[in-house]
């Protein structure tokens, strides 16, 4: 074989296994091999294409993302009509859909219908002529549509080739480009911090994608595609004669289908899949908007016939909605523990993904002015899953003549103390610290939290209350109250009045690194607090480190030494520390492991067989504590493997490859 010819079967053998691992992942979601393996045959791909630029074919896997095109988007004809779905908003209107269809098939028997989640995106059409991708589109007006071929292209859920030795001369499938959640959730998080356009939801954020005209932006975008029907497909293939099976076709030629699809009879299991598929409906990784119910033979369809746009023999039945129109009556700044004032909208109430909303947060005063928003506007609502709501719009038309403009705080609501707006920050910040009672009030709220001090039973009403009351006015004075003054209480009683009390007593017991995070120092998570007193063992190191050494901590940049440094040099702080100390709070000592402790730095143990002595658990914290990494399968890297009793494989393997074996004994002399 020529030199050429040995390299364009090298390159069709890794094209191949890359469109395998593809569909493997995409389609059967059954992935073969990591993520970092994939790349590396995709790079291995690039490199070959590269440096042989005369073989490559436009079917690649690495061809995916082409250059812009020098005008829009053409225009396409569908040859084909793509329909829409008829609505029905409740189980009535479904029920009179499944009788119409009845009397018109004359049929009295339960109809079989399919069932598919109704997906919240774009419809698109994607033509293979003789296996290759060659056109998509959007649906238009059903009629005409927008090329967007080079778009489509870059979905790796596309195959751009179809899975067949001979594949038809014209097959059409037809589905739902949409954003799964995670990639529209991480799009407006980077839009939030670089200032970009936000997207009231995934469909809106998959819509602007699709729109881009150019394919390296809807390459970044991870859209992701579902197909839930054929359209045009030439006489050399043969199509079920039921959707469940065109699909399943569909699914064999390398696209995705949905996973959720089932096929029913009569209308109560349809109704029955949409209380199912409701329940399921935030577990998922995507968004819908209500379940898709056809009839699943095709010559009932075909008989069935359609009128307009819409088929007979199809309906959407919709989810109740998760956006709602509302008025905001004001807007209230509400101090955090940090002093943030964070604007809340007073809302008239409204029904909106099944509860009644009437505050949603507006997060900082950029938010404000992205969204253009006044008091006495007209704005939706959206309340999607478990996510807080969100307004995420204004209707400018409906704006009355006196709404009023939302004005920035002078002074903290809560204690008049001034506010302030750090350079690159989007909150402002009441500047009172502990004398404004509710960052003192949310401070206590985070000590006692669960992952802080952890005291059971004083939950944030309590917190409330008892600052209400003035029971306490800084986080110490918990350590002072009396079981008397709690039973003493609407609804607490003695005995609750001792549990709470005991838990304030049991809260003594922590570590270095609880205290910490419970103190509330800004940009200080768990993750840090826990660094913080590896790094410096004692409460009183931390107290006097400098800004050189706070950056030593492994996640402590210039910001956050900044705010344990101006934390801990206010009086106030130094005396609330010193008080809860002084109460009684106290942690074992660290013991601190310096280089020249870890002795197995570098090495890697495996263990195996029965131990006597010690538990799995056990050896292994004792080896990781010397600096020794414990793995799994024994390797020519492996340093050594501990063996007890009845040792199988790994001990065969070990003594295989020369790694010395180790008896249990070895744990007790380190
Ligand atoms: C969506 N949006 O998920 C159809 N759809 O069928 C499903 N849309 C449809 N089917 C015919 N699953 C026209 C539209």
């Amino acid at each position: 074989m020529s030199d050429t010819k040995q390299l364009e079967a090298q390159l069709n053998r890794l094209r191949s296994e890359i469109d395998e691992h593809n569909y493997q992942y995409y389609v059967l979601d059954n992935p073969q091999i990591p993520d970092a393996e994939y790349d590396r045959l995709m790079r291995q791909l690039q490199q070959i294409e590269a440096d042989h630029p005369e073989l490559i074919s436009s079917s690649s896997p690495s061809q995916r993302v082409g250059a812009k095109p020098d005008s829009g988007f053409a225009q396409v004809t569908h040859q084909m009509p793509m329909l829409s779905l008829d609505n029905a908003m409740d189980d009535e209107e479904f029920l009179s859909f499944n009788k119409r269809v009845k009397e018109r098939l004359k049929d009295s028997q339960d109809i079989e219908y399919i069932c598919e989640p109704k997906l919240d995106g774009l419809a698109v059409s994607i033509i293979y002529e003789n296996g290759l991708l060659t056109r998509a589109a959007t649906r238009g007006d059903g009629n005409q549509g927008e090329d967007i071929t080079l778009n489509i292209r870059t979905l790796n859920s596309v195959p751009l080739k179809l899975r067949s030795e001979q594949p038809p001369e014209v097959f059409e499938v037809r589905g739902e480009v949409f954003m799964p959640l995670e990639a529209f959730h991480s799009l407006n998080q980077v839009a939030i911090e670089t200032g970009n356009k936000i997207f009231a939801n995934p469909r809106n954020a998959a819509a602007g994608s699709l729109r881009q005209l150019d394919p390296k932006i809807t390459a970044q975008r991870q859209l992701a595609f579902y197909a839930y029907s054929t359209g045009l497909v030439s006489e050399d293939f043969e199509l079920a004669n039921c959707h469940s099976e065109r699909l399943a076709q569909i699914k064999t030629l390398g696209l995705p289908i949905t996973s959720e699809i089932k096929v029913t009879h009569g209308s109560n299991e349809v109704l029955k899949y949409f209380d199912d598929i409701l329940e399921k409906r935030n577990q998922l990784s995507f968004e819908i908007d209500g379940v898709v119910c056809k009839v699943n033979e095709i010559e009932k369809q075909n008989q069935l016939g359609f009128v307009s746009r819409a088929p007979r023999w199809a309906i959407a039945l919709k989810f109740p909605a998760q956006e709602e129109m509302t008025e905001l009556l004001d807007v209230d700044f509400q101090v955090g523990r940090t002093g943030a004032l964070t604007p809340v909208a007073r809302l008239n109430p409204v029904f909106v993904g099944g509860v009644t909303v009437s505050n949603a947060t507006l997060h900082n005063m950029d938010e404000i002015e992205r969204l253009g928003i006044m008091v006495g506007d007209t704005v939706i609502l959206r309340r999607a899953g478990d996510v807080i709501p969100q307004i995420v719009s204004v209707i400018e038309s409906k704006r009355p003549t006196n709404a009023a403009k939302i004005e920035s705080p002078a002074s903290c609501p809560v204690c008049s103390s001034q506010v302030e707006r750090a350079e690159g920050e989007a909150a402002i910040r009441c500047t009172g610290g502990l004398i404004c009672a509710a960052q003192r009030t949310q401070a206590i709220k985070h000590f006692a939290s669960r992952k802080a001090m952890d005291i059971d039973g004083l939950g944030d009403k309590l917190v409330d209350i008892f600052s209400e009351l003035e029971m306490i006015s800084s986080i110490s004075d918990l350590y002072r109250l009396e079981k008397q003054q709690i039973a003493d209480l609407e609804r607490m009683g003695d005995k609750s009045a001792q549990n709470l009390i005991d838990a304030i007593e049991a809260s003594k017991e922590t570590t270095l690194a609880k205290f910490i995070y419970s103190l509330g120092i800004r940009e200080v998570g768990e993750v840090t607090a826990k660094n913080l007193a590896q790094h410096f063992s004692t409460l009183e190191a931390i107290q006097a480190a400098t800004g050189e050494t706070l950056e030593e901590v492994d996640d402590v940049g210039p910001i956050v030494a900044q705010h344990l440094i101006n934390f801990f040099a206010n009086p106030r702080n130094q005396k609330e520390v010193a008080a809860l100390v002084d109460a009684g709070i106290h942690w074992p000592v660290i013991v601190k492991k310096s280089e020249g402790d870890l002795t197995l730095k570098g090495k890697t143990f495996v263990i195996t067989g029965t131990l006597t002595n010690h538990s799995r658990q056990e050896a292994k914290a004792k080896l990781e504590a010397l600096g020794a990494k414990v793995a799994g399968s024994v390797s020519k890297n492996t340093y050594a493997l501990i063996a007890g009793a009845k040792a199988g494989s790994k001990l065969k393997k070990a003594q295989e490859l020369g790694v010395q074996i180790l008896s249990e004994e070895y744990l007790s002399t380190i």
